[in-house]
């Protein structure tokens, strides 16, 4: 019998929330900490723990059938695969800062400056659509000390409280997107694993609901 592969975050903002969301659909997991792949002993399902980066990329190779991942990894990654319910938590925004002492005035303060991000792709997008030409600066992380070490002359990056910011000199000046966790799934899942995964949407939609 078939059974459903999900990736979700090995350890991370978005993990245990997950694993949570699939315990309140009532699928069970041995305790087996550290593993890196569990088996469901209620449901047909297995759990694939992944970096969150990796997730959207193994969904689209059918590695996983499924996965949970922020919407903000999973447009950067720019891969075709389906969006099938948003979740409700790892809610942040995609922002644009600079230096606090910066008279800032608009979108147009960026027009020939550099943008330090993990999310280019997204960025190239934005800042095309606002017709702002920036040179986008590609750092993996730690990418709010940009500024202050001369490497660009702003940031655009995961926000929530804001106090990563506020800590490293910089103010929030224009917001990018909003994200929360999606459900996403592969295109072409087989018949099987689409009755299954149908079962296990209808229940994660009353979960959803029952929070509402
Ligand atoms: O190891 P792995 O690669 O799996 O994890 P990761 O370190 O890349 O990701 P992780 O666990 O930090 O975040 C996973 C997902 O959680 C992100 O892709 C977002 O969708 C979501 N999320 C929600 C956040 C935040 N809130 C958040 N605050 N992701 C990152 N941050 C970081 C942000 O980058 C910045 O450094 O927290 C800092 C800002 O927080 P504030 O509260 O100071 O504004
Ligand atoms: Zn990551």
């Amino acid at each position: 019998m078939s059974k459903l592969k999900i990736a979700i975050q090995k350890s991370g903002r978005l993990s245990e929330k997950s694993l949570e969301l699939l315990k309140e659909c009532g699928i069970k997991f041995p305790n087996g900490g550290g593993k890196l792949i569990a088996e469901s002993k209620n449901f047909p399902i297995e759990v694939l723990f992944l970096r969150d980066d990796d997730v959207t990329k193994y969904v689209e190779q059918q590695v996983a059938d499924i996965g949970i991942v922020g919407e903000n990894v999973y447009l950067e990654a720019n891969l075709p695969v389906k969006v099938l319910e948003y979740l409700g938590f790892g809610s942040c925004r995609l922002s644009l800062a600079v230096s606090k002492e910066v008279d800032y005035t608009g979108i147009t303060y960026f027009e020939g400056k550099k943008i330090a991000t993990s999310y280019p792709f997204i960025l190239e997008k934005y800042l095309k659509q606002q017709g702002v030409n920036a040179s986008i600066e590609f750092i993996s992380g730690s990418v709010e000390i940009a500024p202050s070490i001369g490497l660009a002359n702003g940031v655009c990056d995961i926000v929530s409280s804001g106090s990563t910011l506020m800590s490293n000199g910089l103010k929030e000046v224009d917001k990018v997107l909003d994200s929360q966790a999606v459900l996403i799934s592969n295109q072409a899942l087989g018949e099987e694993k689409q009755v299954l995964l149908d079962k296990l949407l209808f229940r994660i939609k009353s979960v959803l609901n029952a929070k509402e």
